[in-house]
């Protein structure tokens, strides 16, 4: 049968990229730190400044018409979020700074109101810090215990022969959609349902995902789940939390201001209704308008086409590092998210990325806030190269010459 998609034109999405066209160090810049922050379309930033030159005003709280355009401006933007991730409602979407804060706000309003003593948090070895900390935190407040289920190694996959086992007693089960070290994808749909079946909570950090492949907290099936604008095409600044209505609808405020409340009074004071009960104090508002502008943008890609080239360029970038020697690669062979973290033999993750940015290739270096992961893999840290829709082949092949250059370097 003939294919009667139309191909996507990615070198013409590549332009629509004006960062992508800087010199860095005198060469034409490669940038492979697409996990730690995604650059932005001219639509986003024009939308910015358009929000800036003719809509900026407070929201809520004015009758003028600039602040009319501003309010309307910033709840179409909370529509578009419930429609881009399959929530019922806008009232289930609260804006934030990121997926950190959204994952606070949980731990915070929902975790110390419903955890006691004794009762079990589980998360995954394979966590980012803003998805263990706050519950750590929750734990040392409360009492309660944290459990993790194990990564099998290398390989990166959620070891769950003892699932069923380690959710006795779970009161909350927080997982990461995509692992922003192992650039495993985990089964979130099914991990949520034997999480609820088991009587949990359960939050999906979507930091990695939201903006690589269509995500549905419907069919997910999670209570909560989190991510940041800035790592889909959007604004620094702004994020999202989506909550089961029932679920924001029981839980007392996070911050105390503005907007956030009904009635005050000098000694106490009633809420307002949800999502503004978690909004209190003046919001990113320009951040909101220009994360509708991202995903709008995405959209009209198609999150399921940028993942398809997400995973091809990660396939191509394991199959071209697999031909340097020694060179030990982390994560799955298959089904792997469009990052790929590796480890030089003999040579330090700082001193690859270093030496890469002399090439003008932008990698990551580190310990990607996944300390007790890397501690488990017993290295200090990977280097990691992480890709989206506007990166290429091409810039995989000059980022494995710059590689073999620096390993030729190091082994002589
Ligand atoms: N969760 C995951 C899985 C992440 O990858 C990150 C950021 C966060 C949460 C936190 O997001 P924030 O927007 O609130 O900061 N990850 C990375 C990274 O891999 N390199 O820099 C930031």
């Amino acid at each position: 049968m003939q294919d009667l998609q139309p191909k996507t034109d990615w070198a013409r999405i590549r332009a629509d990229f004006p960062i992508l066209n800087e010199r860095v160090h005198g060469r034409d810049l490669v940038y492979f730190d697409n996990a730690a922050t995604s650059q932005k379309p001219r639509a986003v930033i024009d939308r910015l400044a358009h929000y800036y030159l003719h809509e900026n005003s407070n929201v809520h709280r004015g009758i003028h018409e600039l602040s009319n355009r501003a309010t309307l401006a910033f709840e179409a933007a909370r529509k578009r979020v419930a429609q881009f991730i399959g929530a019922a409602s806008a009232n289930e979407i609260v804006f934030t700074r990121g997926t950190t804060e959204g994952i606070n706000l949980v731990a915070q309003a929902w975790g110390t109101k419903n955890l006691k003593a004794g009762d079990r948090i589980l998360l995954t070895e394979m966590e980012h810090h803003s998805n263990i900390v706050p519950w750590q935190l929750l734990a040392q407040r409360t009492g309660a215990e944290l459990r993790y289920v194990h990564v099998t190694g290398d390989d990166g996959l959620l070891d769950l022969s003892n699932f069923e086992a380690l959710l006795d007693g779970v009161k909350l089960f927080a997982v990461t959609h995509i692992s922003n070290t192992l650039g495993t994808v985990n089964p979130v749909r099914e991990l949520c349902a034997r999480a609820r079946a088991a009587g949990a909570t359960t939050l999906v950090d979507a930091a990695q995902s939201a903006g690589h492949l269509p995500v549905d907290v419907r069919s997910i099936g999670c209570d909560f789940l989190a991510f940041s604008g800035h790592k889909i095409c959007g604004p620094t600044g702004i994020g999202v939390l989506y909550g089961r209505a029932e679920k924001l609808d029981a839980m007392p405020p996070y911050q105390g201001g503005g907007e956030m409340i009904s009635r005050v009074d000098f000694q106490a004071s009633q809420w307002n209704t949800i999502p503004h009960k978690f909004e209190a104090g003046t919001p990113d508002i320009a951040g909101a308008v220009g994360l509708h502008a991202a995903m709008d943008y995405l959209d009209e890609i198609g999150r399921d086409k940028i993942f398809a080239h997400d995973q091809e360029l990660a396939a191509y970038a394991m199959q071209r590092l697999s031909e340097i020697d020694g060179l030990r690669i982390f994560g799955p062979r298959e089904n792997h998210a469009g990052l790929v973290s590796f480890v030089l033999p003999e040579v330090h993750a700082h001193d690859v990325v270093t030496l890469a940015d002399q090439h003008g290739v932008a990698l990551r270096g580190g310990h990607h806030c996944n300390q007790p992961l890397m501690r488990k893999l017993g290295v200090p840290s990977t280097a990691r190269a992480s890709f989206y829709f506007y990166n290429t082949r091409e810039e995989i092949d000059r980022f494995i010459d710059v590689l073999g250059e620096i390993h030729k370097f190091f082994s002589r």
